[in-house]
């Protein structure tokens, strides 16, 4: 496959470690280029089984922090690590920028570690599966375990589920707002509770606070989300941290979860991708439609309202039943 005549150069080049090559089509996946669909489709069947580690939690809880500790364990330990990060990186939070720290705490020239952040900027849709193509990417470049970093912001949180073969969340002590942040959602996404900033007073009862929680739950296909406690300045937990995702993995895969669960995934993304492309048809053929035009005529003069013309166009335009 790799030397195939029929490979793009630019997935070749992936294939063999160009990092270049990797930085370039991300941009391209970024911009919405096309041109690299045949690139990206050549790579997909390398883009094989790694783990895809989602943090997710609220601004400044220590998400960036926590990556760059884990990424220095993973590299003693010899895995290599590909990182995508929607990095809004907080100027209130003091949150820093996750290339800084990457940067700083990364030996020179570490070729195991690859880091890209993307703007969080437009829709919630649209980061979720540039996010997914480049987790994707980074795979298929042979990185062992893949993360990425969003920010809690309810949608793009729920979309890592997604993209993530296990869910970290990440709160910190005094989980007052956090509760109610957990009830609007991610306390349904979380593989792992993440208790940062653990050497602050007050960690010890929001952990017990989480784990009350979390017994109140059903357990989601009889996985029960772990609760550890973290402090990346100590450095403390950060082991038990990854020792919890490495459980969640292997429970993926003593169950036959992790084909399940894929398969799930893989469905919601090709019903996404055909909704869009049917979302993008229809808008541009209503744009030239006459029949629209004469149905607004009407629901701005008042003679109908505009979910009866709605209904109207449907029935005589797209309705096969
Ligand atoms: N006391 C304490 N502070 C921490 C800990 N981890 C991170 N911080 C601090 O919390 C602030 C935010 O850390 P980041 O790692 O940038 O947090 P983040 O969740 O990535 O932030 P955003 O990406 O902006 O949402 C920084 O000032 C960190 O130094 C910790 O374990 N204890
Ligand atoms: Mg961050």
């Amino acid at each position: 496959m790799t030397g195939s005549a029929r490979t793009p150069p630019l997935a070749r080049a992936i294939l063999a470690g160009d990092r270049r090559a990797l930085a370039q089509t991300i941009t391209a996946i970024e911009n919405g280029d096309t041109r690299v669909s045949a690139t990206l489709r050549a790579l997909y069947p390398h883009a094989g089984s790694a783990p895809v580690i989602g943090l997710t939690g609220p601004l400044g809880v220590g998400k960036s922090s926590l990556l760059s500790v884990l990424i220095g364990l993973l590299r003693e330990r010899g895995k290599t690590v590909g990182v995508v990060a929607i990095d809004p990186s907080s100027p209130y939070t003091g949150g820093s920028v996750l290339g800084d720290r990457i940067r700083l705490e990364r030996k020179a020239n570490d070729d195991g570690v690859f880091f890209r952040s993307m703007a969080s900027r437009g829709e919630a849709g649209g980061v979720a599966a540039s996010t997914r193509e480049v987790a994707r990417l980074l795979a298929a470049a042979g990185y062992d375990v893949i993360f990425v970093e969003t920010v809690g912001s309810g949608q793009v949180d729920v979309a890592i589920r997604g993209i993530a073969t296990t869910s970290v969340v990440v709160l910190v002590p005094h989980l007052g707002d956090e509760v109610q942040t957990l009830k609007a959602g991610l306390f349904e996404i979380a593989d792992v509770f993440c208790v940062n900033k653990a050497d602050l007073p007050g960690a010890d009862l929001a952990a017990r606070d989480l784990s009350e929680l979390v017994a109140l739950g059903a357990a989601r296909d009889g996985w029960a989300p772990v609760i550890v406690a973290t402090s990346t300045t100590r450095p403390a937990g950060i082991e038990e941290l990854w020792r919890a995702i490495e459980a969640h993995e292997q429970f993926l895969d003593q169950t036959g979860l992790r084909v399940a669960h894929e398969r799930a995934r893989l469905s919601a993304e090709i019903t996404d991708r055909v909704k869009d492309r049917v979302g993008h048809e229809v808008a541009e053929r209503l744009d030239h439609d006459v029949e629209l035009r004469r149905l607004l005529d009407r629901v701005v003069a008042r003679k109908i309202d505009p979910a009866g013309a709605a209904e109207e166009l449907f029935r005589t335009r797209y309705a096969t039943r």
